[in-house]
């Protein structure tokens, strides 16, 4: 049997945790023959909460839990962690404005990144879901001056698979059949669902699609898919979202053949300065991953570009003052 790895999950008692731990635990993430020490992390008020999930997930009597920790101290929970999933964040309050939703995320990522930079694995591999995502996981980073920026990334990966089974359903394939879907940008609703490299069973999906379609269905379909969620479920988006957490930590930790989308350090690539969290096509192998280069941006993809890139500026902006 392998050694575990150290798994810390922030916002344990939360609804997407209560899918991602089950499926952590029962090998989703890094494989069959993976043991795992699950340390989750809670705010004090949600400990009873997180307690009880712990109590479920003995209750399942996984063979590769060898360990679990519950802890409201994210020292704790952080504690020569390997990877990270920070998933829990403050949803926006009644009278909130999206500046104060900012700010108060903001104080939450900068206390998480300090204690990251001070406790964890120096290899430790961090994925934010908790929103604003692209811009929680850029404070976290600055915060977090040990460890490197590549380190740190946020998830785009739900709308990338939200994007790859809407045209698989509209091309009447499988999704399997889908290469070189991308999602360049903000985790918002300014993000940008490119097909403009995708193939679907090996044709260019521009043959496949009307430039309609793409424009005033696919594209708003894709950015508007966590709302609509919430209007059907009553809830926002968790399985799902968890579900593709796992996609993203496997791809990045184990690799993959072919395209997939993660928000990461922009690096200046494709024109987008450095200085934000941005998603971009990537590779990922030997526990790495590698911006995709040399994609042709027409002129329509360079204004969506720039939109989502101008969003998460604005974003930066706010909270500059926490940056470290
Ligand atoms: P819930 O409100 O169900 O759970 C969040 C949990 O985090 C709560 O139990 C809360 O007590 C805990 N928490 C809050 N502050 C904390 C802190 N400082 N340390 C540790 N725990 C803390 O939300 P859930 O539905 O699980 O969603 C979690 C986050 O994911 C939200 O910010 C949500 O907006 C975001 N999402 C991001 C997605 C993405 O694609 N990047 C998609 C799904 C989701 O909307």
């Amino acid at each position: 049997m392998k050694d575990p790895v150290r798994i810390a999950i922030t916002g344990g008692a939360g609804q997407i945790s209560y899918s991602l731990i089950f499926r952590i635990a029962a090998g989703d993430m890094l494989g069959p023959d993976q043991p795992v020490i699950l340390q989750l992390l809670e705010i004090p008020q949600a400990m009873d909460a997180l307690n009880g999930v712990v109590m479920e997930v003995n209750d399942c009597a996984f063979p590769l839990v060898q360990e679990i920790v519950a802890t409201d101290d994210p020292n704790v929970a952080f504690k020569d962690a390997d990877f990270a999933l920070l998933v829990g964040a403050r949803p926006r309050g009644p009278g909130m404005e999206r500046k104060d939703l900012l700010e108060a995320n903001a104080a939450i990522f900068s206390v998480q990144g300090k204690a990251l930079n001070d406790n964890a694995s120096r290899n430790v591999r961090v994925l934010v879901v908790g929103n604003p995502a692209n811009t929680n996981a850029l404070i976290a980073s600055c915060n977090a001056p040990d460890l490197s920026p590549r380190q740190f990334t946020a998830m785009t990966r739900l709308d990338h698979n939200r994007a790859l089974t809407q045209l698989a359903q509209k091309t009447g394939k499988r999704v399997t059949d889908v290469e070189q879907m991308i999602i360049w940008g903000n985790h918002s609703a300014t993000q940008y669902p490119d097909l403009a490299h995708t193939k679907v069973a090996g044709k260019p999906a521009f043959d496949l699609v009307e430039r309609d379609w793409y424009e005033n269905d696919f594209i708003p379909t894709v950015q508007q898919r966590g709302a609509a969620i919430i209007k059907a479920r009553g809830a926002s988006s968790a399985a799902s979202a968890a579900s593709s957490a796992i996609d993203h930590m496997r791809d990045w930790a184990l690799g993959t053949d072919g395209v997939v989308s993660m928000a990461i350090p922009s690096d200046g690539s494709y024109g987008i300065a450095e200085g934000i969290i941005y998603s971009y096509p990537v590779r990922c192998q030997n526990g790495d991953y590698e911006i995709v280069q040399g994609l042709e941006i027409d002129e329509f993809s360079r204004g969506k570009m720039k939109a989502t890139e101008d969003e998460l500026r604005e974003e930066r902006a706010a909270v500059e003052h926490l940056l470290g």
